[in-house]
């Protein structure tokens, strides 16, 4: 096969395996499971047992350079907790909800679900069965592949708007034909000392702590690496943090005005004319427009909606303007506010108008390694394709990722409009308890299915609620896989440290024998490293030579718009319709949608709805990450649940006070739509007294199985309904109004 890409190799002192001190090292990647979106480079120890008994970081990999988190230097716990699914099961299902599961070969548990998959598709066609997971993991690619190699279209996340990365990356395509990320030397195996590489002058942090969150490929300390080399932060975020303290300007914005005080800040770069003229001339379409755009919005409105203070505002665009270099590191927070595409817009023209993109320390591309999304997406006949869910009512669909539309995914289940949805597959997803909105919406839309099977490592609410079969997955020491797609700008391979506890079998090889019951064609490997291989040949890698030299990186080039190296004629520019960044988009007026950047007042907010004001008089913001916890994972580990015991509301000492309420209360937090429990988290000046912050993805493992472990008096989920942004990506996770009450004896 022709292959013209150019890799730079990581220089290893010791083979992937090598025995140190009586115990065998093997060097590996951390992703999933447990949950992370990394591929830290990691050393596991074992001992002479086969036992996992440690994990190092690898001082050699470039990426994190030996550094880790809590939640893998504590993965043996993670790896054997007595938690673990050990075998198949299957419950009947008339016992939806009752812990009454039967142990099942894996035999009769793959018969039984081809069977079932085989009978669905010939019945009520293959679009029938939704197939889902939950956030990206390297799991994911055989997901994908058993949706598409059955036939069916709707392969997707559960998670209202697709509200994470999916509105940032599908808004990026449209308007610039591809993804941007922060330039932190990630794509460059000598890092901070390649040559080509300056360091960012400052970095925009808006909605997103990169510190604990580790999100999409992005390792957090990065971020310090790069404020030790000297770079600013500007940070947007309703509340203070370490970094926020350390930041130029922390502006504490009110829950959801992202948009609004993004077009300010844009309006002061444009009218006090610190944008970079030439590479707005040059390379971006629609700046009048833009320009006129955000001069409809007056700045001190924008002040007295968005809580942040003009000169604040002010302070913040000049210091990014002037910056020789400035990138954005953006979080979930902005695909979290409804109208997720006007925010990006917003967002993104900061470091579009002012030049920074594809230059050192401004905003990189950001590639993948081998085939990641899509990988099977050609079986799947055209009329099938054309039957995805959401295509018709949400026409941006079409643009980019094949996922569907999960808001129109729930009423499809509940009115079998346009067709009936008969089947769910679940992989890598709790939904009820953390990425569905309303799980009770959600719950009875899903007991009308005929079928439920999930896969997981641990039994969850959600399976405990509705699954009929469970099959038990592998976590990353005990299997091969592969690093590829993410920000993850390198290959490199996850290499299997242990042998598999209990029945457990890996993701991929789950999939492998479904696939072949299901479309044998499609699945012609014997095994999963044959499948593996098939993935990594296609960068002129063998899976054997890419884990001896990876992580391998392949070059990357700046001004790619100056090289002719984005459009298929080989012209210079972006690859858009005009050629060109497109300030004023064209791909969403074609599509029905504004071409520019606007904001939309929450609904519920105290703007929208002020007559709510009164009995929900507090603004609330979910999710923020913590340290030990990765969504609803880990409450099963007792070190990490330590670290972080209990559910938690965060609240300013006045608003403590003015309740009548005190630290460390278990409260109800009550929205219009429903209401959680959380304990009251008293914190200093970090937080505004008339915002609440609380975390998500809650349910005592402890707790009683048919009782759902309380999940549903700890869902935060409650108050938000399926309801998405206008391109139907985007929905309110981080922003509603609510009111804190205390638990009542008993309850
Ligand atoms: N209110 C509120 N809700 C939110 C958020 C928020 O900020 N606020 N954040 C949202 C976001 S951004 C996301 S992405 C979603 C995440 O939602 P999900 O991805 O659904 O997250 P989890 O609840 O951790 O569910 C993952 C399940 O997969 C299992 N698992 C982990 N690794 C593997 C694996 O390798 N194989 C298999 N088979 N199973 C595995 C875990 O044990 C767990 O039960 O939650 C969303 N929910
Ligand atoms: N430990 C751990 N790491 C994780 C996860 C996890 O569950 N645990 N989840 C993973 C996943 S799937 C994702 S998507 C990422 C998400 O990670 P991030 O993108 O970092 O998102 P959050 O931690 O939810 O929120 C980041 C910051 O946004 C602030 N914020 C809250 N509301 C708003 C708002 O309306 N506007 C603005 N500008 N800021 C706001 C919060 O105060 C918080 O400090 O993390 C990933 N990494
Ligand atoms: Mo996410």
């Amino acid at each position: 096969m022709e292959n013209q890409r150019e890799f730079i190799e990581t220089k290893h002192e010791k083979p992937w395996r090598y025995e140190e001190d009586g115990l065998t090292v093997t060097r590996s990647a951390a992703w999933t499971a447990p949950g992370c979106h990394e591929g830290c480079g990691v050393l596991m120890y074992t001992d002479a047992q086969g036992k996992l008994v440690k994990v190092e970081g690898d001082p050699e990999d470039p990426y994190n350079q030996g550094r880790l988190c809590v939640r893998c230097l504590d993965l043996p716990e993670v790896v054997y907790s007595k938690d673990r699914l050990m075998y198949p099961m299957r419950r009947d299902k008339a016992l939806r909800g009752k812990d009454a599961w039967e142990r099942i070969s894996w035999e009769e548990a793959i018969d039984e679900i081809g069977d079932k998959l085989q009978e669905t598709a010939r019945e009520f066609g293959p679009e029938s069965v939704v197939f889902l997971q939950g956030t990206g993991r390297d799991v994911q690619t055989p997901i994908g592949r058993l949706a598409w190699t059955y036939g069916s279209p709707n392969y997707g996340c559960p998670q209202s708007g697709i509200a994470c990365y999916m509105p940032r990356i599908a808004m990026c395509a449209s308007t610039t034909g591809s993804m941007w990320i922060s330039d932190c030397s990630q794509q460059f195996q000598d890092r901070y000392d390649n040559p080509d590489y300056e360091v960012p002058e400052v970095m925009i942090v808006w909605g997103n702590y990169p510190i604990k969150s580790n999100a999409d490929g992005f390792f957090g300390h990065w971020v310090i690496d790069l404020m030790k080399r000297g770079t600013k932060i500007v940070m947007a975020d309703p509340r203070m943090t370490w970094l926020g303290k350390r930041a130029e300007v922390n502006m504490a914005l009110r829950p959801g005005t992202d948009a609004l005080l993004a077009i300010g800040m844009l309006q002061v770069i444009i009218n006090e004319d610190i944008y970079d003229h030439d590479f707005v001339e040059n390379w971006c379409y629609g700046f009048d427009e833009l320009k006129a755009r955000v001069n409809e919005y007056d700045l001190d409105d924008i002040a007295t909606r968005t809580w942040v203070p003009v000169e604040q505002i002010k302070r913040a665009a000049r210091i990014v303007a002037n910056a020789k270099s400035a990138c954005l590191q953006w979080g979930v927070a902005v695909d979290m506010t409804k109208e997720s595409f006007p925010a990006g817009q917003a967002l993104m023209a900061f470091v579009e108008i002012t030049g920074n993109i594809d230059v050192p320390g401004g905003m990189m591309s950001m590639p993948t390694f081998a085939l990641s999304i899509g990988f099977g997406l050609e079986h799947l006949p055209e009329e099938q394709a054309k039957k995805r869910l959401g295509l018709d009512r949400y026409p941006v669909y079409g643009f980019g990722y094949p996922m569907m539309q999960p808001d129109v995914m729930i009423e499809a289940m509940e009115t079998a409009k346009p067709y009936e949805i008969r089947g769910l597959w679940l992989q890598t997803t709790n939904t009820a308890t953390c990425m569905g909105a309303d799980p009770k919406r959600f719950m009875a839309a899903a007991g009308k299915m005929d079928f439920i099977y999930s896969v997981d490592l641990y039994m969850t609410p959600t399976i405990m609620a509705l699954a009929d079969i469970v099959l038990p997955a592998l976590t990353f020491p005990e299997r091969n896989g592969l690093m590829q797609n993410s920000g993850a700008q390198r290959g490199i391979t996850i290499n299997k440290a242990i042998e598999s506890l209990g029945e457990c079998k890996s993701d991929y090889e789950i999939n492998l024998l479904i696939g072949k019951k299901v479309n044998p064609e499609a699945w012609p490997w014997e095994t999963v490293e044959d499948m593996l291989e098939a993935i990594v040949g296609t960068t002129g890698y063998t899976f054997d030579r890419l884990r001896n030299v990876g992580p391998a990186y392949e070059k990357y080039t700046y001004r790619k718009h100056e090289l002719g190296l984005w459009r298929p004629d080989g012209t210079p520019g972006f690859n858009t319709p005009t050629g060109k960044i497109e300030l004023y988009s064209t791909a969403f007026e074609a599509c029905g949608l504004d071409p520019l950047p606007y904001f939309d007042e929450p609904d519920p907010g105290p703007v929208a709805n002020p007559d709510l004001l009164e009995e929900y008089p507090l603004v609330m913001t979910t999710g923020a990450r913590n340290w030990s916890l990765f969504h609803s994972e880990h409450r099963q580990i007792p070190r990490l649940r330590a670290m972080h015991p209990d559910p938690i509301v965060q609240m300013h000492p006045d608003a403590v006070e003015r309740y009548g309420l005190h630290n460390g209360d278990w409260v109800w937090v009550e929205a219009p739509m429903g209401r959680f429990k959380r304990r009251i988290q008293a914190t200093r000046e970090i937080i505004d007294p008339r915002v609440v912050s609380t975390d998500h993805g809650w349910w005592f493992p402890e707790a009683d199985p048919e009782n759902l472990y309380d999940m549903m008096d700890l869902n935060s989920n409650n108050c938000f309904g399926w309801v998405p942004g206008k391109s139907g990506f985007g929905a309110n996770y981080k922003t509603n109004l609510v009111k804190v009450y205390r638990v009542a004896e008993g309850e």
